[in-house]
């Protein structure tokens, strides 16, 4: 297989979970990253010609034009031969998969709430839309303690998930203090978090 090419960024949480699977699978040599900046109001044309939406990750692979995170990741576990990221079938999968999708809205409101604060001019920001988008992460992270006892075995695409939010909230959110009343969590994460894939995926600084 040619080698693939990712619509890469560092301080990407979405990114990080496509890097984070594809060192746990042995398949980042086989990946060229190429760092992009993209927001919504400043979208790149480059990140435009694989994904029409101008959003990162973005992976060109085998002449296909792969987004978003959850399909490049889904792509790549059927590119490789270790133990699977993608529980086959049952409740296995459909409970990684819900883990997936509840993580990523995490990161979807901690986003959505850092473009608000950054990139929304002042006098047009909403301290209720803001308030919202923080009780959604707080609701998140109570579920995600609820489960924290449930996250042994194999990693599968719900833990990455879970890490890679969590990271990304140490990363922008290091004020909410996520770890206070979330003991599971935290001692989950903590441990997780020293995995060669997380370790050499932290975003800079
Ligand atoms: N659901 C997408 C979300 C990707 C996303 O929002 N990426 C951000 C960077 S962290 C982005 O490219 N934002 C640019 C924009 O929203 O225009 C995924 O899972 O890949």
């Amino acid at each position: 297989m040619a080698n693939m090419k990712l619509m890469y960024s560092p301080t990407s949480p979405y990114v990080r979970k496509v890097m984070v699977l594809a060192i746990e699978a042995g398949l980042d040599k086989k990946i060229d990253k190429v760092t992009v900046s993209t927001t919504p109001v400043a979208p790149n044309p480059a990140v435009a010609k694989i994904n029409p939406l101008v959003k990162v990750p973005a992976l060109k692979a085998e002449g296909l034009d792969l987004y978003d995170s959850p399909v490049i990741c889904e792509y790549l576990d059927s590119k490789h031969r270790k133990k699977k990221f993608f529980p086959a079938k049952g409740k296995a999968r459909f409970n990684a998969l819900r883990q997936q999708a509840l993580a990523d809205g995490l990161i979807d409101a901690a986003i959505l709430l850092r473009y608000e604060n950054t990139l929304r001019e002042e006098p047009m920001r909403s301290p209720a839309w803001q308030e919202a988008q923080m009780k959604k992460i707080r609701w998140a992270l109570d579920q995600m303690e609820k489960e924290a006892g449930t996250l042994r075995g194999a990693p599968t695409i719900g833990h990455i998930t879970f890490a890679c939010a969590l990271g990304y909230l140490d990363f922008r959110y290091a004020d909410e203090g996520w770890r206070k009343r979330r003991k599971k969590l935290t001692a989950w994460y903590d441990k997780f978090a020293q995995r060669p894939s997380m370790k050499s995926t932290l975003p800079p600084g």
